[in-house]
C-alpha cells in the first residue's frame, strides 16, 4: 500500500526513530510488510503491552500546579476521496470543527463538499469574530454557521462537530457521524456516539424549508486535564480504524514525542491503508454485518483527522500553531 504523499514526512521521521515492532503495533507498515505479517507476532504483541504499562499511571508534570490554564496544539491531516471533507482549528480560541459533505447529493447532481465547506468557513468567520477572551460554545457557532450557510442558498448537506476547551472543560456539539475521541493516560476516556436514522445514514444538516436541524445535535462536555489527546474527525477515520488501534498508536505515540501532526498523520495513514483493504475487517463492515448487511474491509471515504494535545499554557516549549482553514 503506497502511503499518502502528505504522510511521507512524518513516515520518515517514524522510521528513524523507533523500532520495528513498534511500527507494526501501530500499524505502519505501508508497502514495508503484507498486513498479515503484524497479526502474530509475539514480540509486537510483547512490545505493545510493554509501552502500555508504561504510560499507566502517567507521570502528571503539573500535580504542582492544577490552576495551570489549559491550552491546545492542534494539528491535521486530510487524505481526500471525493474530496467533500472541510475543518477548522482555531489556536487562540481553542476550537476545531469538521464537516463531512454527504456525497448522496452527488447523484442528483450537486456539488456535495459545497455545504460542508460552507459551514467550516462560516464557523471559522464565527469563531474568529467572537471575544477570544471568552469560553466558545460549540452549539452557537454550529448554530450560526449553520443559518449562514443555509440562508446563502449552498447546496448538499452535511454531518458536522465543533469542539472548543472552555477553561478546563471540553464542549461539543455534532450532528450525524463527524465526532470526536478523547484518550487519558493511552486509554479511550470518551467517544462521540455517532447519530444516524439508520445504519450509513447519518443525521446531517442542509437547508431546507422551516428547518432548524442544528436543535437536534448532540451537547455535552466533559472535564480534561494536562496530557489527554483529543482526535475529531470525520467518519473516514472512525469507519477505518478500530478503537483499539488508535489507543495505541495515542500510547507509542506518547512514548516516543511524537507530535500532534505525527500522531494525525499515522492516524489518516492507518485509515487510509484500511479504507483501500478488502480483506480486513474494519469498524465499517463489523456494523454493517450487524445490520445484516454483507460487508468486509474498509470504507473508501475523505479522511479527516484533527488531533489536539492538552497542554498546561506554561509549557513554553511549543509554540502556538497557526489557526487554519480547509474549505
Ligand atoms: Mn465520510
Amino acid at each position: 500500500m503506497e502511503a499518502p504523499p502528505q504522510i511521507r514526512d512524518t513516515l520518515d521521521y517514524v522510521y528513524t526513530r523507533t523500532p520495528e515492532a513498534h511500527r507494526i503495533a501501530v500499524g505502519i507498515h505501508f508497502g514495508t510488510l503484507p498486513p498479515s505479517a503484524a497479526d502474530d507476532r509475539e514480540d509486537v504483541a510483547r512490545y505493545a503491552a510493554y509501552v502500555a504499562r508504561q504510560l499507566q499511571p502517567r507521570v502528571r508534570l503539573n500535580s504542582n500546579s492544577p490552576a495551570a490554564p489549559l491550552r491546545m496544539n492542534f494539528a491535521s491531516c486530510y487524505v481526500q476521496d471525493h474530496d467533500e471533507d472541510s475543518h477548522f482549528f482555531h489556536a487562540v480560541a481553542g476550537v476545531i470543527g469538521v464537516a463531512d459533505g454527504v456525497g448522496g447529493c452527488r447523484s442528483a447532481g450537486v456539488d456535495a463538499a459545497a455545504f460542508s465547506r460552507g459551514l467550516m468557513g462560516n464557523a471559522f468567520s464565527e469563531v474568529s469574530a467572537s471575544d477570544l477572551g471568552k469560553p466558545v460554545c460549540p452549539y452557537t457557532i454550529l448554530d450560526r454557521a449553520y443559518q449562514r450557510t443555509a440562508a446563502s442558498g449552498t447546496p448538499g448537506a452535511s454531518t458536522a462537530v465543533i469542539v472548543s476547551l472552555a477553561g478546563k472543560a471540553l464542549r461539543w456539539a455534532y450532528i450525524g457521524d463527524s465526532g470526536f475521541a478523547l484518550f487519558r493516560d493511552g486509554k479511550l476516556l470518551h467517544r462521540s456516539e455517532p447519530q444516524q436514522h439508520y445504519f450509513n445514514c447519518p443525521f446531517q444538516l442542509f437547508a431546507g424549508e422551516g428547518s432548524h436541524r442544528v436543535s437536534g445535535a448532540a451537547v455535552g462536555e466533559i472535564a480534561v486535564e494536562e496530557g489527554d489527546v483529543l482526535v475529531v474527525a470525520s467518519d473516514g477515520l472512525f469507519d477505518n480504524v478500530f478503537d483499539s488501534t488508535l489507543e495505541r498508536t495515542v500510547q507509542m505515540g506518547t512514548a516516543f514525542n511524537f507530535t500532534p501532526q505525527h500522531m494525525a498523520d499515522i492516524m489518516a495513514g492507518q485509515a487510509h491503508n484500511a479504507s483501500m483493504d478488502a480483506s480486513k475487517d474494519s469498524p465499517f463492515s463489523v456494523a454493517a454485518r450487524e445490520h445484516g448487511l454483507t460487508c468486509t474491509g474498509g470504507k473508501q471515504d475523505d479522511i479527516t483527522v484533527v488531533v489536539a494535545f492538552v497542554e498546561s499554557q506554561d509549557d513554553m516549549t511549543t509554540d502556538l500553531p497557526v489557526s487554519r482553514l480547509r474549505t
